[in-house]
């Protein structure tokens, strides 16, 4: 009897359009400023922080920083 083997990946692929739509912080369809702003607005704060937002911990290290930024930047006027 043949045994199956399924590999299940942990992480959803970061394909390029998944990481422009997480760029997308605010969900208007365009990366761009006001994506910027969102994140700045919440640098340097970790869960339980009152700046705290989930959605800008798009690197996902529980830490607001210039890796976030980046991430956003990198993709600037990408639409989703
Ligand atoms: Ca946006």
């Amino acid at each position: 009897m043949g045994e199956k083997v399924f590999k299940v990946r942990r992480y959803a692929p970061d394909y390029p359009g998944l990481a422009t739509w997480r760029a997308d912080v605010n969900g208007d369809g365009i990366v761009d400023t006001s994506d910027i702003v969102i994140v700045a607005e919440a640098f340097g704060s970790t869960p339980g922080d009152s700046n705290w937002n989930l959605a800008t911990d798009l690197v996902e290290d529980a830490l607001i920083d210039i890796l976030d930024l980046h991430f956003v930047a990198k993709r600037f006027g990408k639409t989703a």
